[in-house]
């Protein structure tokens, strides 16, 4: 008999720039990550094709990105605890004690709403500027309200969409 009340649903974004000693590059990495999400009290609804994104920030890798849904009755603070395990369990590279982690999981969205502890703050605060997130985000979940911005992921991602243009013209001279 299934339960009548529907699991509370999160919206995890992973990514990868580094390879992995066992599991390879940072798509393969991703592809053993989205395997290793499933467990106890963790239930896989759906994941995004991984996509290939040019880096953000300081580092010159480019990333492999993927949003996967989970449905979970875990608190976003245990929530937050046991994607830190598998980014625990991916950084561990053979030969070496602890090395760059090779993997990030962020919670992006969680159908609770809005959460904000010291340790967590939900949703992520830099997913509306992230084409990286966006668009696997978009591919999972296009009508999912943004709680705090009032939009959908579908209007958060062709808002960046269309801002790209100006951003290049602008950067070009
Ligand atoms: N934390 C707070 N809120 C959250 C949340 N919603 N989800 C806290 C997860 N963690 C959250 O995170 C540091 C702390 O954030 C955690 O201990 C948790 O308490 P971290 O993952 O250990 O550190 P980080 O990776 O330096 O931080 P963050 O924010 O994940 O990094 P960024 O800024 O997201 O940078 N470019 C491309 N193309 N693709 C990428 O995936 N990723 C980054 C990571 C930079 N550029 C990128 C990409
Ligand atoms: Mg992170």
């Amino acid at each position: 008999m299934s339960d009548a009340t529907p699991l509370p649903l999160y919206a995890i974004g992973l990514g990868s720039n580094r390879r992995h000693a066992r599991f390879g590059d940072p798509r393969s990495v991703l592809m053993a990550a989205l395997a290793a999400l499933e467990g106890e009290d963790i239930e896989p609804v759906d994941a995004s094709p991984i996509i290939a994104s040019d880096p953000v920030g300081p580092s010159r890798r480019r990333y492999a990105n993927a949003v996967a849904l989970v449905a979970s009755p875990l608190p976003p603070p245990e929530m937050l605890e046991r994607l830190q395990a598998i980014e625990a369990d991916f950084g561990r590279r053979t030969g070496q004690r602890w090395s760059a982690r090779t993997l990030d999981l962020d919670i992006l969205l969680w159908s609770g709403g809005a959460w904000s502890d010291a340790a967590l703050t939900i949703p992520h605060p830099a997913m509306a500027e992230r084409a990286f997130v966006l668009g696997p985000l978009r591919a999972v979940a296009p009508e999912w309200p943004h709680p705090l911005l009032g939009r959908s992921v579908r209007q958060l991602a062709a808002r960046l969409v269309r801002a790209k243009p100006v951003d290049r013209r602008a950067s070009a001279h």
